[in-house]
């Protein structure tokens, strides 16, 4: 009997095409997922757009389009990035669906019902393009005349010139009064410290957590969820004047999706964010859940920003790299490899092509590429019959079972940067003892053939599983080469789940034909 593992990606916004840092978060979940589902788990795998937005009417208004049109267009956009990197998603829904927005008003009506939600009139900042309350410590001063901007603490006189903006978008916040509609947020916070003690592993990376932990204890205060001046969302229930946007709007697309009546897929196991949204997944998120009477996700996965050359992606900028033009310049793998592997998730980074294309020669086309090579030269040299004995070498046989230990460990708490890692080096270790060997030299004498052999097979049997463990996140590739060396139905039987039962064969594989090297190298121009 298979586990149920359900996974998603943020829910984006539509008025950007994805670029490079959503493809990111949508690579990592992507990789996650197949490995569970090689792993004999049933998997859920769900993306998204997050449509109900003022940010998406504005940039209808722009376009001179209505606004269904435009995100039409732009739904397909995101579906045709996400087709075009190969991801395998089992979900892609719009915050625009009808099946979305039933769910969604039952729920409001739900906690209203509990009376979590509450009416109130304020006056407040707003940033529509933070879709975002603010207070005078969240804005910065900008000098209009020189662009320079400088923090709120320095007590600057507002003038014409100098005008308090946020500091993410530069822009002058709107001044919005209004009778909303309030989470009691603030009726929760015992009840999520209790959840975070008992699951200590909730938000990895753990000070990701500590710091949420530390902002619900100094006290948290109500939210609002709906907005009367919006039209375009989902009416409230109780209130038809009002639209719910963002929260209950946004996050609540992760159970929509889960509400088919054969399958039981909820609570989610994962959660994959970036830094920017995790207060509202790890603290709004098991609130509003739990007025709702569901259960809390397992676990969020907290991933850090890029700049690509320096600078912070912006609408302007995006276009420098299209995630699927840069696959279709270099590879997919080349993308796969750079993003998960040169950088750890909890840290801010530069993407950098140059320092890509350099890790891809590296590891891919020189440690795996030339062991592959090295073990094509040997077996057509050989010229292996049928029914051959022999022994792995067994100093390489500890250091494989390790290397499995190792890679099971990462992949499974999601540590996607030490699993390529212990692969990679692994893979150090198999080339060295090739070149200690020297097999190339020993088959020129005949009686050395079986040592030769055990050789061959010691090198072919640690390649067979690190391919194994590199088809989560090479998937074409491997396939194409459990095909070259006639392990042919691989991976239809890792799609069929059957990565457990594979590692433990002793399988023999057969190469009849040199072929061009796998990974072919990049000259950086
Ligand atoms: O925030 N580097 O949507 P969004 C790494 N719809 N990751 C990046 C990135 C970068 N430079 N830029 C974006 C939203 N991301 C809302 C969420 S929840 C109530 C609603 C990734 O389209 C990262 O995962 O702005 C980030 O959290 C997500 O895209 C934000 O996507």
């Amino acid at each position: 009997m298979k586990d149920n593992f359900y996974i998603t990606t943020p829910i984006y916004y539509t008025n950007w095409i994805p670029h490079i840092g959503h493809a990111y978060s949508t690579i990592i979940a992507d990789t996650i997922a197949r490995y569970q589902k090689i792993s004999w788990r049933n998997v859920k795998f769900s993306t998204w757009v997050d449509e109900n937005s003022q940010k998406a009417v504005l940039e209808a208004e722009k376009l001179d389009m209505k606004v269904m049109p435009y995100l039409d267009v732009m739904a397909g956009k995101h579906k045709w990035v996400w087709d075009g990197l190969k991801i395998n998603y089992t979900d892609f829904i719009r915050t625009t669906e009808k099946r979305h927005h039933e769910f969604v008003r039952s729920v409001l009506q739900t906690s209203f019902d509990k009376w979590d939600i509450y009416q109130w009139e304020y006056e407040w900042m707003y940033c529509v393009w933070c879709e975002w309350f603010k207070k005078d410590d969240d804005l910065v001063y900008l000098n209009k005349e020189t662009n320079e901007t400088f923090p709120i603490s320095d007590k600057v006189k507002v003038t014409e010139n100098i005008i308090k903006v946020c500091p993410d978008h530069l822009k002058t916040p709107d001044i919005i009064k209004e009778k909303n509609y309030f989470f009691k947020l603030s009726a929760y916070e015992d009840k999520l410290l209790e959840y975070y003690e008992n699951n200590p592993e909730f938000v990895v990376p753990s000070d990701r957590f500590n710091e949420v932990i530390a902002f619900t204890k100094r006290g948290l205060e109500d939210f609002s969820i709906s907005r009367e001046t919006n039209k375009f969302g989902i009416k409230l229930p109780f209130d038809e004047e009002q639209v719910t946007y963002v929260w209950y709007d946004a996050l609540f697309n992760y159970l929509t999706v889960c509400q088919n009546w054969d399958e039981d897929f909820w609570p989610a196991n994962l959660h994959v964010v970036g830094k920017d949204i995790i207060r509202f997944h790890a603290i709004y998120w098991p609130a509003m859940l739990l007025s709702a009477w569901y259960e809390l996700p397992k676990q969020i996965l907290t991933t850090w920003f890029f700049t690509v050359d320096g600078q912070k992606i912006s609408k302007s900028i995006w276009n420098i790299i299209d995630p699927v033009d840069f696959s279709e310049k270099y590879s997919k793998d080349l993308l796969t490899l750079y993003l998960l592997c040169s950088f750890n998730i909890w840290q801010d980074w530069d993407f950098d092509q140059y320092q890509a294309v350099l890790a891809y020669n590296a590891k891919l086309a020189n440690n795996l590429g030339n062991l592959v090579n090295r073990v094509v030269v040997l077996t057509l040299k050989l010229n292996l019959e049928n029914g051959l004995t022999w022994e792995i070498d067994i100093d390489i046989k500890n250091k494989l079972d390790s290397y499995i230990n190792n890679y099971n460990k990462s992949i499974e708490s999601y540590n996607l940067k030490e699993a390529l890692e212990t692969s990679f080096s692994f893979l150090d270790d198999i080339n060295k003892y090739v070149d200690t060997n020297e097999p190339w030299k020993l088959i020129k004498d005949e009686s050395k053939r079986e040592e030769v052999i055990n050789i061959f097979f010691t090198i072919s049997e640690s390649l067979r599983q690190v391919w194994m463990n590199l088809y989560s996140f090479f998937p074409e590739k491997m396939w194409e080469l459990f095909t070259k060396i006639w392990l042919e139905n691989y991976s239809e039987q890792l799609e069929d789940w059957k990565l457990e039962e594979l590692r433990s064969k002793e399988e023999i594989f057969m190469i009849k034909e040199k072929w061009e090297a796998l990974f072919l190298r990049f000259e950086l121009d």
